[in-house]
């Protein structure tokens, strides 16, 4: 589609959306009485909505499109995949080229000793199975009762009922009854929000320490695993201080406890570095991707095993009993490949760790200036702005304002994609963006802010 729809276009779509599709995180009858906005295009930075508005995707679709759209080379991979192999699958004994030559790529790019990976189809899946993983590797270990599964308050893993049951965000649990029986939470690591006036570092150090208190409650013999984001996405962007991985992994190993990380928005290159295990330093066990894995252009995840982990499943002597029909599909493994080779070529990972990520890391500190930002934190391209109702005396607006969503629909409005996860409003673009275009979000974004004071009755910047 190049030309905008027709209003009626726009119309009919949102009657028939209306009618019959169900959204997901979306309050089905508020959103039908207003009418759903529809994307019909992109290129780049920018998406377009049926009306012919352009905005600028400060969010990488959901954290995902880092080598940007329209991309004709994935497009082109993906063509030749699916004139060659349209599908085939890796179960009973059987592989096909795209898959194999990825696991190998993969396992080149992973942290050291990760050399064998599984495939899924999304992070939901991903965290899955790596849960199952975890289950069997203690079986196999002849430690059976090493099964509850420790995971962080604020932490995103997806949606089915493992991945669920391991997030923190607790309305995510609610409606379906969740967590299921052994997971069990500790505080997660949150400075600006909950560490007051305590030093960043001692605060992550005492943050560790509930994990370790809660090992020793829950019994060292009856844990299995400890699984957290290397950065919180969804629930907060919130950044470890450098004190809390070391200390964390320490406490792991001490007490036998295997390390699963969701790199599923930190891999393949979103915090300059090829993923979150190597910006802190972390040797984890076994790890979950997704999102920037295709850069979004096609819907594929992998499970990373660790030394121990790989080896023991790899030896096993006996079937493996999982796996999706869609596991490593040729279509969507040759769009993965040739993503991955663009991030390489391109050199996209060092471009968001020298050059771009620093000057996106520069101007969002800009707008610490305004009067309505409390702290700017970020890495690479990842970045959060704190609205608050008083900066200086570090209070939060009340929750019912919801002044993140109002600042939120500023930007949308604004032509410009910010997230909003409470009040703290999140950016994550594609790794190719340009200076030009970050002044552009910034410059949207303190417009937005402005709008938002405007709203509540506060001082503009
Ligand atoms: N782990 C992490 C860290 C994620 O961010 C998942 C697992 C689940 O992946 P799938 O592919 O099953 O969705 C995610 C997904 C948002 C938003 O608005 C974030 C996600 C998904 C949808 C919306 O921030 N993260």
């Amino acid at each position: 589609m190049t030309k905008p729809a027709t209003h009626n276009q726009t119309r009919h779509w949102q009657e028939l959306d209306a009618a019959h599709h169900i959204h997901p995180f979306t309050e089905t009858a508020a959103l039908n009485k207003k009418g759903v906005r529809i994307i019909t295009k992109a290129k780049g930075v920018y998406i377009w909505d049926s009306d012919g508005n352009r905005l600028i995707d400060g969010m990488s679709g959901l954290w995902c499109v880092n080598v940007g759209y329209g991309r004709e080379e994935l497009a082109e991979a993906g063509y030749k995949a699916l004139k060659e192999l349209p599908y085939y699958n890796a179960f009973f004994q059987t592989t096909h080229p795209y898959v194999t030559e990825l696991a190998a790529k993969l396992a080149a790019l992973l942290p050291k000793g990760m050399t064998r990976v599984l495939f899924a189809n999304s992070g939901s899946e991903a965290n899955d199975t790596a849960i199952k993983l975890i289950r069997y590797y203690w079986n196999l270990m002849g430690k059976p009762a090493k099964k509850i599964h420790i995971s962080r308050e604020y932490a995103y893993h997806g949606v089915t009922m493992g991945a669920a049951s391991l997030s923190g965000l607790t309305p995510m649990q609610t409606q379906w009854d969740l967590p299921l029986p052994g997971f069990e939470k500790v505080p997660t690591v949150y400075w600006y929000g909950f560490g007051g006036n305590q030093d960043p570092n001692e605060y992550g150090l005492a943050v560790a320490k509930k994990l370790e208190e809660k090992i020793l409650e829950l019994g060292p013999e009856n844990v299995a695993s400890f699984s957290a984001e290397p950065i919180h996405g969804a629930g907060g962007l919130m950044l470890p201080p450098d004190s809390y991985w070391p200390e964390v992994q320490r406490i792991c190993r001490k007490y036998d406890v295997l390390i699963h990380l969701d790199e599923v928005i930190t891999g393949f290159g979103r915090t300059g570095r090829w993923f979150g295990a190597d910006l802190y330093g972390i040797e984890p066990d076994i790890m979950s991707m997704a999102k920037g894995m295709s850069s979004g252009y096609q819907p594929i995840a992998a499970i990373g095993l660790g030394h121990r982990v790989g080896e023991a499943i790899a030896t096993a002597n006996e079937e493996l009993v999982t796996g999706f029909t869609w596991s490593g599909h040729p279509v969507a493994a040759a769009v993965s490949l040739r993503n991955l080779e663009i991030l390489e070529r391109e050199k996209l990972v060092e471009r968001v760790h020298a050059d771009i990520g620093p000057y996106f890391q520069s101007k969002i500190r800009e707008l610490a200036k305004h009067p309505l930002v409390g702290e700017v934190r970020g890495v690479g391209l990842l970045g959060a702005i704190e609205l608050m109702d008083d900066k200086a005396s570090r209070k939060f607006f009340d929750r019912r304002i919801d002044v993140g969503t109002q600042c939120r629909n500023h930007c949308f409005a604004n032509g410009l994609v910010m997230r909003a996860i409470r009040d703290t409003m999140v950016l994550a673009p594609p790794f190719i963006i340009s200076k030009n275009e970050i002044d552009e979000i910034i410059n949207l974004a303190w417009r937005c802010f402005d709008l938002t004071a405007r709203d509540l009755g506060k001082s503009t910047g």
